[in-house]
């Protein structure tokens, strides 16, 4: 599957971008000058420059997996008396930019989630449901410009999250009601975190292309006595201006996460795969699509509207797992 479709695209997106020979000093009055909006921490700015930006992110994940298989909900229920159907994670996230200086850019990122997951019971074959919502782990980076040449740059992200989003997340579940929920439904790590990456930038005249590698390290347990797996991701993204005011993108995006470490005692693991802590890793590789607008008009320059949708070309998880079968980001963003 990653052969048949991945390669031909981006062998096809390497070859336009070798025929495209003009090279222009790049400007933030084009909409590609801000990387696909599913990418974080992508741009610096000018000194005493300000930005807020709106996402909101959908993500849905419809089917269980062991390794790259997957399996029914029977097949799960060989194994646990619960078997998760389908979850979806909602979340609306607030950003602030500043740049004290034009080295340095500062970013705060605040989430509100809303996660709810199906289960099927393999006695009766019922259905349940189970919510958690609230306000996630607020991250604080900073973006560390080290180079810039006339048509590509490249900084340094260094960030923290902090533990502010809930891991006593409870709701009805098979053992009656206000139970502790899995780890999957929690809306934080219960710990501070650091996100060290780094990211390059490369523009021609109607073309634009970046990379990003960035890392989310665990520093500790948390009070529950577990920690979240490290997680470590990989993106390149190529984008093709067609005006000032639009472009579209292509996106690779390669995730891999750990297991969790230690485990909460208030979860039962045999009961279910989302209570035990060793089935909780993985890999992916996603392919998104991407769209940027941005408006030109003098009162709605540095206006931005984007979309971002994709879905998994490759998954291999400790399962059984739940699995992502596609995600989407709309965002907006204005610069001051
Ligand atoms: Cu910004």
């Amino acid at each position: 599957m990653f052969r048949r479709r991945v390669l031909p695209i981006v062998g096809g997106c390497v070859f336009l971008l070798c025929m495209s020979q003009q090279v222009m000093a790049h400007t933030s009055t084009r909409a590609d000058s801000h990387a696909p909006i599913g990418v974080m921490g992508d741009h610096t700015h000018k000194a005493g420059e300000f930005m807020t930006s709106y996402r909101y992110m959908r993500m849905d994940m419809p089917q269980n997996y062991s390794g790259s298989k997957e399996l029914s909900v029977a097949q799960v229920h060989d194994q646990f008396i619960v078997s998760p159907v389908d979850m979806q994670m909602d979340m609306h996230m607030v950003g602030m930019m500043y740049a004290p200086t034009d080295e340095l850019t500062m970013m705060l990122m605040i989430p509100y989630v809303h996660k709810t997951m199906l289960h099927r019971r393999r006695t009766d074959d019922k259905q349940f449901r189970t919510d958690s919502r609230g306000i996630g782990d607020i991250k604080l980076s900073g973006m560390f410009s080290l180079k810039e040449w006339t048509n590509q740059n490249i900084h340094l992200n260094f960030g923290v999250s902090f533990p502010s989003g809930s891991i006593n997340e409870t709701d009805r579940t098979l053992l009656g009601p206000d139970r502790n929920l899995p780890y999957p439904m929690q809306l934080g790590s219960g710990t501070y975190d650091l996100l060290p990456g780094i990211t390059y930038r490369d523009y021609t005249e109607d073309w634009s292309w970046g990379a990003q590698a960035s890392t989310v390290l665990r520093t500790h347990k948390n009070r529950h006595d577990y920690v979240l797996g490290n997680r470590y991701e990989f993106t390149t993204w190529l984008a093709r201006k067609w005006q000032d005011w639009l472009s579209t993108s292509v996106r690779l995006d390669y995730q891999a996460w750990g297991n969790i470490n230690g485990a909460d005692s208030r979860l039962n693991p045999v009961l279910v795969q989302t209570a035990n802590s060793d089935l909780q890793g993985g890999q992916r590789i996603d392919l998104l699509f991407g769209i940027n607008l941005m408006g030109q008009e003098a009162k709605s320059t540095d206006h931005r509207m984007s979309f971002e949708f994709g879905f998994p070309v490759y998954q291999h998880l400790n399962g059984p797992q739940l699995g992502v079968g596609w995600q989407g980001t709309f965002g907006w963003q204005k610069a001051f």
